[in-house]
């Protein structure tokens, strides 16, 4: 077998090596023009005048270009087309892309653009930058969103009116830039007769070359983008390279030279968006062991100044809310604030973890309030098998094994003791504090938007045997290359060494969706196996053919071939195929099956099946100074029939660890008056580091397959698991709680920083007191 294993990510030798080649690292060909970005140093207001020709003088600038200059449309919005790709009189954002210089060198472009000051007027507006602020204004980039379901008359109000308990109460958690380590990249090459060929560092090459397309005045057949790989990506690069990819293009089409735009991190910090920062309302009613009888919430995100795809993250919010718990009365309401900050985007979990951790302080609290264990809380909640298993938005959990996960990780992390020695350790020190927490996790897989689960694939057997793959995924560290190579190796029965991937591109597999959602080894693995099927039966029937037998019976493995008991080289094979005139590529198509969404109601079958895990996690925390320490973490992840345990384990370490960055150490400040980015670097804005890994770090995937035809019953892996680091955020809070009394709920906000959670232990020992 070739799927099922551990084997290396396809490039790990080049990527340790450094010789993996990125966008970057692709030689410059001759005549080739740098592009720095002139940005608005003002949050908001109106463009009054711009004194470009000062710049222009300048010695090395070629060009400086603004919206005037775009032959087409000036416009990179993806779904919502409200993004201008320059300024064009309204200044929406401090940071927002006003002007392009272009320069002989890099160097240059990006000293003549930080003068952007000094050339621009602006009759300046305060800004609007906070979630709340554009809630009470009733500012949003997109109608407000609506989701109920009522279970009993007089549904939520009429439950949370009932009930024994009431708990009202508000919550906030911050957002979190991607931190690619390959920035914002384009490099942009005119081709003859007007047509543009863009290397571009995205998720979605397709929407690039759309919006490259739009920008130039072409057709989407005179523009070609390709992307071998990314230094990660993360959800940044899935609409927001598009600004880059058109400036560059618009550049290289103006002066057809071949023209490059390479962000430095500030400027990236300054421009792009990121993981949207979510503010909630909320109010529950619950019985006397802490069951959620009915819940009403109301989710504001930090959208930004326009929609990018704000509507289908607060989509996935809404229908993450529920985590893996029945609601049976619930009523949601998403609203999308539009603020003077840059356009929020996707980012791995794209408002899953946003609407899942809204639930679990809920619970979490509920738990404190009655003064019981936290995961006894959670457990009496969770969806049931065949009753209390209908989502809110009325998807009936089929695949439901959460009860099961978390009793396995109950055993294996040693919960129960740890949690008795955790009570005794703080029972005897009264300064440094132990927490612990389980958090259980279920994530939706499919795109919210049905017609985005389509893939492509195109596979060519060459004379020799050997096999290249092209598939409409890009690889960002993810491994989807490697695991659509294993899908391809086994369905023709060679070795892994013999199938070669290579870079996505646009001629190649057309009409592409964005590798996002987690789906990019569900949707091209089954596009790839569906061509390389196709060329399998074309090799048996010639195999019968010419050595008798039933096609049917022939087999592939090994690199060999058993046709009616003999036994060729696969290569012999193809060869003798050539002669015979077979076609020996094929391309391969794959669209999920099953699927429905009504976007008014929000009902339907959004996600083809769902993804589970928990995980455990014990910190400590210092009550005099809110510093903390995540001391162990055990981690028990569904991937279905794993296409390869190697790359799953990693992908779930990697979420853990920076979903936990999200939630303890991620901070982001704009500051109030001017409407800045103060977090733009590394020296303000801390991501977490190999040392923040715990010391013991025991990450084990579930075995179970997929109850749904995927590929090869895998399960989608790069989003879920950044749910697991939930558990930190709580042990953390139940650290806290440990310093006063339990039942006191601490007010610790999302990203737990030192100075929250000091707050918080403060809060807690007053009213202690
Ligand atoms: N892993 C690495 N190393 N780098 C990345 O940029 N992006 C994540 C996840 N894992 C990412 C990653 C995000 S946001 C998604 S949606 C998935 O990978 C996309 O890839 P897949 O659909 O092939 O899993
Ligand atoms: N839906 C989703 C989307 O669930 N994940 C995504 O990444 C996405 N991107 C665009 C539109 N809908
Ligand atoms: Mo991932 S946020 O869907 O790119």
């Amino acid at each position: 077998a070739r799927v099922g294993i551990s084997r290396p990510h396809e490039s790990a030798q080049l990527h340790v090596a450094g010789e993996a080649t990125y966008i970057d690292d692709i030689p410059e060909l001759t005549g080739t023009l740098h592009c720095a970005l002139g940005l608005s140093p003002v949050a908001n207001g109106r463009l009054t005048g711009m004194s470009l020709d000062a710049l222009r003088a300048l010695p090395g600038v070629v060009a400086v270009l603004s919206a005037a200059d775009i032959p087409g449309t000036n416009d990179c919005g993806s779904i919502v087309h409200d993004d201008p790709i320059l300024c064009s009189g309204d200044i929406r954002y401090l940071g927002q892309p006003v002007f392009a210089v272009i320069a002989e060198t890099r160097d240059i472009a990006r000293r003549v653009a930080a003068r952007a000051k000094d050339v621009l007027t602006i009759e300046a507006a305060p800004p609007v930058l906070t979630p709340q602020q554009a809630h009470a204004k009733g500012q949003y980039v997109l109608p407000p969103m609506h989701l109920e379901r009522a279970t009993h008359e007089g549904g939520a109000k009429a439950a949370i009116a009932k009930a024994p308990h009431r708990l009202q109460s508000t919550f906030e958690v911050g957002g979190q830039e991607q931190f690619y380590l390959e920035g914002q990249i384009s490099y942009a090459i005119p081709k003859e007769g007007g047509a543009m060929h863009v290397h571009c560092s995205t998720q979605h090459p397709s929407e690039m070359q759309h919006l490259v397309a739009h920008a130039l005045r072409l057709h989407a057949n005179e523009v070609h983008v390709e992307c071998r790989r990314m230094g990660g990506g993360f959800g940044g690069k899935e609409s927001q390279s598009g600004l880059f990819a058109c400036v560059a293009a618009i550049a290289a089409h103006t002066l057809q030279r071949p023209v490059k735009l390479r962000l430095d991190r500030d400027d990236d910090f300054l421009i792009t968006g990121r993981r949207h920062c979510f503010w909630y309302e909320y109010e529950v009613g619950y019985d006397d062991e802490g069951r959620i009888l009915g819940a009403e919430i109301s989710m504001v995100s930090r959208a930004g100044h326009s929609a990018d795809l704000s509507g289908p993250v607060m989509t996935r919010a809404m229908c993450h809310f529920d985590n893996a718990y029945w609601l049976p009365d619930v009523s949601m309401h998403g609203y999308s604030g539009k603020t003077n900050t840059q356009s929020n985007t996707a980012f791995r979990g794209f408002g899953g973890p946003q609407g899942a951790i809204a639930i679990e302080n809920i619970l979490d609290t509920v738990a404190r309030a009655l003064g019981r264990d936290p995961l006894d809380v959670r457990r009496l909640n969770f969806y049931g098998k065949t009753e209390r298993n209908v989502t809110p938005y009325d998807q009936v959990v089929t695949d439901n094994i959460i009860e099961e996960l978390v009793t396995q990780l109950e055993t294996s992390s040693d919960y129960r003791a740890r949690r008795a020695a955790t009570a005794a350790f703080n029972a005897a020190s009264p300064v440094l504090k132990r927490g612990l927490a389980l958090a259980p996790l279920k994530f939706g897989i499919s795109f919210n938007v049905k017609h985005f689960n389509q893939a492509g694939a195109l596979v060519h057997v060459y004379t020799d045997g050997s096999i290249l793959v092209n598939h409409g995924a890009t690889e960002m560290g993810q491994g989807v290359n490697t695991k659509v190579a294993q899908v391809v190796a086994h369905e023709l029965g060679v070795s892994f060494e013999s199938v070669r991937v290579t870079a996505t591109d646009t001629t190649k597999v057309a009409n592409t969706s964005a590798t996002a959602a987690s789906t990019g080894a569900d949707l091209n693995g089954k596009a790839a196996q569906d061509a390389a099927r196709q060329i399998r039966e074309r090799l048996a029937a010639c195999a019968a053919e010419r050595h008798g037998g039933d096609a049917a019976a022939v087999q592939f493995a090994n690199d060999k071939v058993v046709v009616n008991g003999r036994t060729l080289d696969f290569c012999t094979l193809v060869a003798e195929a050539y002669m015979d005139r077979v076609q020996l590529w094929s391309d391969g198509f794959y669209a999920t099956p099953g699927l429905s969404w009504n976007k008014e109601t929000m009902k339907g079958r959004p996600f083809y099946y769902f993804a589970y895990g928990a995980a455990v996690s014990e910190v400590v925390v210092d009550t005099l100074t809110g510093e903390w320490k995540l001391l162990r973490a055990d981690i028990l992840h569904d991937a279905g029939r794993s296409l390869n345990p190697a790359v799953d384990i990693g992908q779930v370490e990697g979420a853990f660890i920076q979903g936990m960055g999200w939630l303890t150490t991620e901070e982001l400040m704009w500051h109030p008056q001017s409407g800045k980015l103060t977090t733009h670097a590394p020296s303000t804005y801390k991501i977490p580091t190999a040392n923040d890994c715990p010391p013991v770090f025991n990450v084990q995937l579930y075995e179970g397959d997929n109850f749904e035809d995927s590929i090869h019953r895998s399960k989608a892996v790069g989003e879920p698991p950044l749910l697991l680091p939930f558990s930190v955020f709580y042990a953390i809070r139940d650290a806290i709680s440990s310093a006063g009394d339990h039942k006191v709920d601490p007010p610790l906000r999302a990203p737990a920083t030192s100075e929250a959670i000091l707050n918080a232990i403060t809060a807690v020992q007053a009213s202690a007191a």
